[in-house]
Order: C-alpha cells, then sequence, then structure tokens
C-alpha cells in the first residue's frame, strides 16, 4: 500500500540535522527490515506537531515526535497516536453511504455525488440558494481543504454559513478587524522571547496553544521562567498551565474586563505606558484614557473577583518587564463580553509598548503571507441577518447559535438541506437540545465525514474522506499564526485506496455539482477534471515560489514547496518579526485603541460596577457558574471512539470545589444532576480545590448516547455539556456563543 513515490534512504541514524541549508530526504528505511519511517504533522489540532511515523506494511508500528521538526522540536501529545488509530479504527468509514432507514448501506461516489447534487439543485431550485445551509467545523481547517471548502461555500451563494469559529475565535477575530483592520490579524504571542507571559483564558500546557500555534507549549512556557522571566496564568481553575506558573490568579468567570479596564487604569494613572510606542503606532489614546480615568481596583475587586492589591501589581509589573505579553484565548472569547476582553488584552499590550517587538505581540511572516493581503478581504459585517433580525452575519458567517432554529421555524429563507462538513454541531454546539430535531426535518443533508457521529447519523448520504496519514499537503493557515515563521511539508504515509478521495476533492465534486452548468453530464465531469488539476499542494507551490520567500523574488536560492517537502523537520524562516506597518489594514494606518462601540460597550459594564449590578447575578435557583475544560487525551467530539484515548478514569467530570460539594453534601465519584435554565445532564462529581469557589468545569464534546453511532465510545459515553448552555447568550458584537459563565444548579441524583 505504500506510496512508490516516496523515496528511501539509507539508515535512520544518519539524517542530517534538519538545519534548514541542507535539504535531506524525509523517508527513511531502516536496514533489514521492511519497516520505513516518514516524516510528517499531526494535524488532530492547531499545534501541528513534526512526527515520525514508522510503518511496518499497511499498519502503523510507531508514532513519534520529530526532533528535528522546526516548530515542535520533538514534542507530541498523547493524541499523536490517534493518527494510527484513526487509520485503523474500523468504525471509520471508507466509502461514500446512503441512508435507509436506520442503517447506512455503502454506494460509489458517481452515484454518490450525483444524488447530493440532485438533491441540493432540487431544493435550491424551489426555495432559493439560502435554503441549502452549510456548517463548517475544526478538522476542515487542519488541512488545505479548506480553500475548496471555500470554494463550496461561495459557490453556494448561501446566507446560511456556519463554522465553528462563531464558538470559537469570532470574538479575536472582531476585535483585530476593529484595531488592525483585518480579522486576519489576529497578533501572534512571542512566547519564546517574553519576559512576561500572562495566561488568561487559556490552558496551552493541554491545548498547546491556539491562534498562537505553539507545540510543546509546557516548555516553552518552562522555558520562560529558565530565562529568568515569570508566568502568571488568570483563570477560574489551577490549570495545568498554572502548574507550570509563578502566580495563579483565580479571576471569577467572566471577571476579565473589570480587571483588564482596571489594570488599565493603573496603568494610565500611575504614567506606566509606553507613550512613545502609542504616539508612533496608535489612535484613540485620549479616548482611552478617559475610559478608565475613574475606574479603579478598588470598584473592579469585587467584580472581577481579584483583589485591588493584586490588580494593582498586574499592571505595575507589566509594564516594568523589559517584555511582556497578555495571551488571551477561548476562555474569554466564549463570553458575552468576548470581543471587549480581546480588545482591551490587545490594548494592555500596546500601551505598555509590546506591540510588534520581540517578546510581545506580533504578526507572523509566513510563507504564503495572508497577513499581508488581509486588509483587502473584506469582512461583510452586517451584510446580512439571521431571519430573527438580531444577529449579524461577520465575515459571511451567521453565528453558530442560531443555526436550529434557521431550521427548525417555517417560513420563508428555512434552511431546508444542509452540508456539514467536518463538524459535529450536534454535539460542540448549544442549541437547547433541539439540533436532533432539526437535523431529522431537513429535507436534505450531506455530512463529509469519516464517521457517523451524532450529527451525520442524521445524514442521507456521508462522504468520508481518506484519513489524515493518506493525505499530502502543505499547511498555509497556521504558520500565520505560529510562534516561528516555517514552511512545512505533510508526506503521505500510505497511498489511499483507488477509490479514496481527499476533503478537496469532494469539495471540487460536489463545486462541480453545484455550478449552474449547462448538459452536466458532460461538463460536470471537465469541470472536476480540471479542479483535479489544482491540487491544494500545486496551490501552495505557486503561493509559495510567488511569496516573500520565493524564488520568483529571491532566485534559485529562493524557497519552494520542494525544499520543505525535502527536509526532514520543514524550513525555519526564522523568529516573529516586527511588521506592523507592513500589515495594519486601518485608513492611517495606526492601531485604534478606542472604537467607539467598544469603548461604549465597557462604559456600560463599568457603570454597571460602579453601581454594584455588573456581571449578571444569579437567577433564581442557580448558584453556580459552569465553564469549559479540555483534557490532553480529547479532542472536542471525535477521538473518544479509539481506546487509547478513552481508557483510564472518566473525564466527562464536574470539577466542583470541596466547599460546593460539601454544602449539597456530595461526595467525589458521585452522580450529580447539572441544571441550567436551557436543559440538564447527568455526570460524576469530581471534588477539587483547584476551581474556584462558586464554579463547575465540565469538559464539551461528550454525550455519545445515540444508537449505532460509535462502537467504542458508546461505552463511556459522558454526557453533552452544551445541553445547557443557552444558544441566545452570545457575545455582544461578534454573536459567538458565550458557553463561559452559564449559571447551573448541581444536585444529587435523587433515587426513583
Ligand atoms: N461547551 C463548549 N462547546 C464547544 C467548545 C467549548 O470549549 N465548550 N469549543 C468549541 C470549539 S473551540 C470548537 S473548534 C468546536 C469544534 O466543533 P466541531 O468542529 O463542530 O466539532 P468536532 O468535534 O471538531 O468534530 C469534527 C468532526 O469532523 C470529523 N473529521 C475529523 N477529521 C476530519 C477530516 O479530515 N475531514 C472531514 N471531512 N471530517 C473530519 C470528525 O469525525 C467529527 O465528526 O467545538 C466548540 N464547542
Ligand atoms: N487536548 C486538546 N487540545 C486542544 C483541543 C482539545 O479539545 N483537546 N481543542 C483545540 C481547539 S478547537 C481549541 S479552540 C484550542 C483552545 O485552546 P485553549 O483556549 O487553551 O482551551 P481551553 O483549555 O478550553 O482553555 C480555556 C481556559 O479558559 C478558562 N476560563 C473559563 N472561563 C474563564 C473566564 O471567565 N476567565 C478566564 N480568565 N478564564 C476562563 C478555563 O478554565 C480554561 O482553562 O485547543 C485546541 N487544542
Ligand atoms: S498537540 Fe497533540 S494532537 Fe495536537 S498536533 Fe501535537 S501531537 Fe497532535
Ligand atoms: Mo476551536
Amino acid at each position: 500500500m505504500h506510496d512508490d513515490r516516496l523515496r528511501t534512504w539509507g539508515d535512520r541514524g544518519a539524517a542530517p540535522d534538519a538545519d534548514r541549508a541542507v535539504p535531506s530526504r524525509q523517508v527513511f528505511r531502516q536496514t533489514g527490515c521492511p519497516m520505513k519511517t516518514i516524516a510528517r504533522q499531526c494535524t488532530l489540532c492547531e499545534a501541528h506537531c513534526g512526527i515520525l511515523v514508522t510503518v511496518d506494511g499497511d499498519r502503523v508500528a510507531r508514532i513519534e515526535g520529530n526532533p528535528d521538526d522546526v516548530l515542535s522540536r520533538g514534542y507530541i501529545c498523547p493524541k499523536a497516536t490517534a493518527m494510527g488509530g484513526l487509520y485503523d479504527d474500523p468504525d471509520r468509514l471508507r466509502t461514500p453511504v446512503r441512508r435507509v432507514g436506520d442503517r447506512f448501506e455503502p454506494i460509489g461516489w458517481d452515484e454518490a455525488f450525483a444524488e447530493v447534487g440532485r438533491r441540493l439543485r432540487a431544493v435550491r431550485r424551489a426555495h432559493g440558494p439560502s435554503a441549502i445551509g452549510m456548517y463548517l467545523g475544526n478538522p476542515a481547517a487542519h488541512s488545505s481543504s479548506v480553500l475548496y471548502a471555500v470554494l463550496l461555500r461561495m459557490v453556494l451563494l448561501t446566507r446560511n454559513f456556519y463554522s465553528a469559529s462563531s464558538i470559537d475565535q469570532f470574538p479575536q477575530e472582531f476585535a483585530a478587524w476593529r484595531m488592525f483592520g483585518s480579522n486576519v490579524l489576529m497578533p501572534v504571542t512571542d512566547i519564546d522571547r517574553t519576559d512576561r507571559l500572562v495566561v488568561l483564558g487559556a490552558n496551552p500546557a493541554v491545548s498547546n496553544g491556539s491562534i498562537t500555534t505553539m507545540p510543546g507549549a509546557r516548555d516553552r512556557i518552562r522555558a520562560v521562567r529558565e530565562r529568568g522571566g515569570t508566568v502568571v496564568v488568570i483563570d477560574p481553575r489551577r490549570t495545568e498551565t498554572a502548574r507550570l506558573a509563578d502566580e495563579h490568579v483565580a479571576v471569577a468567570p467572566g471577571g476579565d474586563p473589570y480587571l483588564l479596564l482596571a489594570m488599565l487604569h493603573v496603568l494610565v494613572t500611575e504614567k506606566l505606558c509606553d507613550e512613545r510606542a502609542v504616539r508612533a503606532q496608535c489612535s484613540g489614546w485620549g479616548e482611552l484614557r478617559a475610559l478608565v480615568a475613574d475606574f479603579s481596583p478598588e470598584v473592579a475587586a469585587p467584580h472581577a473577583g481579584v483583589d485591588a492589591a493584586t490588580i494593582r501589581r498586574l499592571a505595575r509589573e507589566h509594564a516594568a518587564a523589559d517584555s511582556a505579553v497578555l495571551y488571551a484565548r477561548i476562555g474569554v472569547c466564549q463570553q458575552v463580553t468576548g470581543t471587549v476582553t480581546h480588545w482591551l488584552v490587545n490594548t494592555i499590550n500596546a500601551v505598555t509598548g509590546n506591540l510588534d517587538r520581540p517578546g510581545g505581540q506580533m504578526f507572523a511572516s509566513p510563507a504564503v503571507d495572508v497577513a499581508r493581503f488581509a486588509k483587502y478581504l473584506p469582512t461583510g459585517y452586517g451584510a446580512w441577518t439571521d431571519r430573527s433580525g438580531a444577529h449579524r452575519a461577520f465575515r459571511s458567517e451567521l453565528p453558530v447559535g442560531v443555526l436550529a432554529e434557521e431550521m427548525l421555524a417555517d417560513g420563508p429563507g428555512r434552511i431546508r438541506a444542509l452540508i456539514t462538513y467536518a463538524g459535529n454541531p450536534a454535539l460542540s454546539t448549544p442549541q437547547a437540545g433541539r439540533m436532533a430535531k432539526a437535523l431529522a426535518g431537513l429535507d436534505f443533508h450531506v455530512a463529509i465525514d469519516m464517521y457517523v457521529t451524532e450529527t451525520s447519523r442524521h445524514a442521507d448520504i456521508i462522504l468520508p474522506p481518506v484519513s489524515p496519514l493518506e493525505r499530502e499537503e502543505v499547511d498555509m493557515l497556521f504558520p500565520v499564526f505560529s510562534v516561528r515563521n516555517n514552511l512545512r511539508y505533510d508526506a503521505r504515509v500510505f497511498a489511499p485506496p483507488a477509490d479514496g478521495l481527499e476533503d478537496w476533492q469532494i469539495a471540487a465534486g460536489l463545486v462541480a455539482e453545484l455550478l449552474p452548468l449547462p448538459a452536466r453530464r458532460f461538463t460536470g465531469r471537465l469541470v472536476r477534471s480540471v479542479f483535479d488539476q489544482v491540487s491544494p499542494l500545486r496551490l501552495a507551490a505557486v503561493a509559495v515560489a510567488t511569496g516573500p520567500y520565493g524564488v520568483l523574488w529571491r532566485g534559485r536560492r529562493g524557497l519552494t514547496v520542494r525544499r520543505a517537502r525535502e527536509s526532514v523537520g520543514g524550513v525555519d524562516l526564522g523568529p516573529l518579526r516586527p511588521r506592523l506597518r507592513q500589515v495594519i489594514g486601518t485608513k492611517d494606518k495606526r492601531v485604534r485603541l478606542a472604537p467607539e462601540d467598544f469603548v461604549a460597550a465597557a462604559r456600560a459594564l463599568i457603570d454597571d460596577a460602579g453601581r454594584g449590578v455588573a456581571g449578571t447575578t444569579p437567577p433564581d435557583g442557580f448558584d453556580l457558574r459552569l465553564i469549559g475544560r479540555r483534557h490532553l487525551r480529547s479532542n472536542n467530539s471525535w477521538l473518544h471512539n479509539l481506546p487509547s484515548m478513552v481508557k483510564g478514569r472518566d473525564r466527562c467530570t464536574a470539577l466542583m470545589h470541596p466547599a460546593d460539594a460539601a454544602a449539597r453534601n456530595l461526595s467525589d465519584g458521585e452522580q450529580v444532576a447539572v441544571r441550567s435554565a436551557t436543559g440538564s445532564i447527568v455526570v460524576p462529581v469530581e471534588v477539587s480545590d483547584d476551581i474556584r469557589q462558586g464554579t463547575v468545569a465540565i469538559p464539551h464534546g461528550w454525550g455519545h448516547r445515540e444508537p449505532g453511532v460509535w462502537s467504542v465510545a458508546a461505552a463511556h459515553p459522558g454526557a453533552n455539556v452544551n445541553l445547557l448552555h443557552d444558544p441566545a447568550l452570545v457575545d455582544s458584537f461578534s454573536g459567538a456563543a458565550a458557553v463561559n459563565g452559564t449559571w447551573v444548579a448541581v444536585t444529587p441524583l435523587s433515587p426513583s
């Protein structure tokens, strides 16, 4: 089954250092045995760690970290072995299937494409383009197929486009758009050079960094301290990252904007800002100073859940460090104040002179320089809304919280057919328990997924791509957010089966079905064969060659995809470099510190805090706030079918403080009911003083309870925490789901 295009090479031990001037080969054959080792990346999460996959025939014998990888330097997490598990998983779909009653039957690709095309075109003809909805899930971004998914989205011309971004980084994008002129310009945390790392609402020791791709985050965090710097973690839970830090500040869920506004107050009133940097880079300084003038740490403290002295010290220490960076991620995205918080994070970095300088927040200079053109990409904010008019489109998407509603509520513009692409919204998005009904009521649903999941089980047709180890590609997306500039190549480990298709080929097939073509039987084929010539790899080759490091500019010494392909761990393009002036997209080329509507939103928070009514007061009957939690062996909703990922103790638990447990007479391991205004679930309680009193943490992605879906995952299903979150609670700017801070009650399971 091995792809014979992969070259082999003497003895593994002889691998030259990936240093980068000497191109080396990526495949090693071990002398005297049929095994060979292939270097590529694990594409399960954004970290994209370099791995060495040793194969024995058509079996994965071993997966190790690749010490020569220019970004991950040998690090892998336990999930890397799942790359092999996925390849072998008997539950993984190998051919398209069609639903017949409660079962799925294999069908051929031609038949599948023809039927999907016919059914989708019929819906479009009868009800218009927006009657076809599309949901793009997280793994779509982990392969270069995402370009084709975007093309498919464009051909659909639908207003009903949704993705995991609106329960993820939307607030961060929104803040970046208003401050830097493009949603793509989310700055990267220069963790490898900073003197002070302050992590807020992120747990990189487990997640390995996101929108700041930092594989091996644990080592990078330790390194900050080893070189004399400090690490602070601001999080309601004493996380795995907090354990590596000098200090843990247990902020109240949702308390961050108060904390940050008060830090700004201290920075401004104590004249701790780098005014030279502010004058050189920013606009809105006066408005910002006026905003925070009266908001002292003493006023903020009860709302932040952090005492005034600590807030004051955090501000002073941020200003005093040679370089310092606040790094924030989804713990503060998934909040009603998500955008405001990310704006304040970027603002504190900017006013302390830590924007666009080593050790602060920077913009990467990747081989495919998306950032450079980011300012020309339209954001289309408010170009349309959902049918209720309450939610505006942001970069051509509607927020995921309204997806079920747009399928369920009858009337013009209802979604009647759906394409789900590498996503599992039935588990990953808050839909108040209505998603299954919504999916079941569709006229037609096609899922592009390699598994029958809680979502795809409702599909009429499932189109499965080959497994990641059967793909060959060059990632052009995450280098935009990586801590070091790099170009890496993903070698194919196994040749795909003769009739196997990659995601991009499936997307191209759907594009051919949905383009308005005359004489489709002939032209459709023609279009597909043209697309087949435009693989993502070829696109990458052109983009790299014409990019800033490419042969077009630098002649024969320039960078090519081929050079990345011939290296063992990619090509290192050096540390992040200052480039704000080059990429910024605001009219006056200045960072906007005080966008009017952000200031107004912050003003409202400040006024509420002043009147003592900040935050949400607990609704009747609820007294605990629910936040999320990620685990090293879990990845959103879809790795629970691999035995190596689910062994050991139950992980879908409600983490609770001993005082809260005692007050409810709960003991460790006991099953409890967790209720919110929206729904209820049953999980075991896990008692630990790692969590702030008054807070519970439950991971998402569990709840594998549908019959006939996963064979392994069904044995330890867990519960779907998104049943508790209210889809109507969203970030006030971007519309992103606010799933951190939901009010809940936890009670013992009453004997039935
Ligand atoms: N309560 C709560 N909810 C959350 C979060 C949270 O913190 N709390 N986190 C949110 C975040 S950040 C995210 S990103 C979302 C993720 O939300 P989704 O993207 O909707 O869900 P995933 O669990 O990532 O499901 C991915 C699906 O893609 C399939 N798949 C895997 N690889 C491939 C591939 O290469 N090609 C194709 N076609 N399919 C593939 C898998 O089988 C699976 O069905 O969840 C969100 N939901
Ligand atoms: N092992 C593993 N790695 C992953 C994933 C996975 O599922 N498993 N998912 C991947 C994906 S899709 C993403 S988007 C990234 C996410 O990467 P991270 O953002 O690092 O993800 P989390 O671990 O959810 O971290 C969020 C943190 O916010 C904290 N938090 C919750 N509420 C608040 C609050 O009000 N204020 C503050 N300050 N903190 C709060 C939580 O306690 C938690 O520690 O991880 C990626 N990596
Ligand atoms: S952190 Fe783990 S899952 Fe993510 S890319 Fe690295 S090895 Fe894979
Ligand atoms: Mo995510």
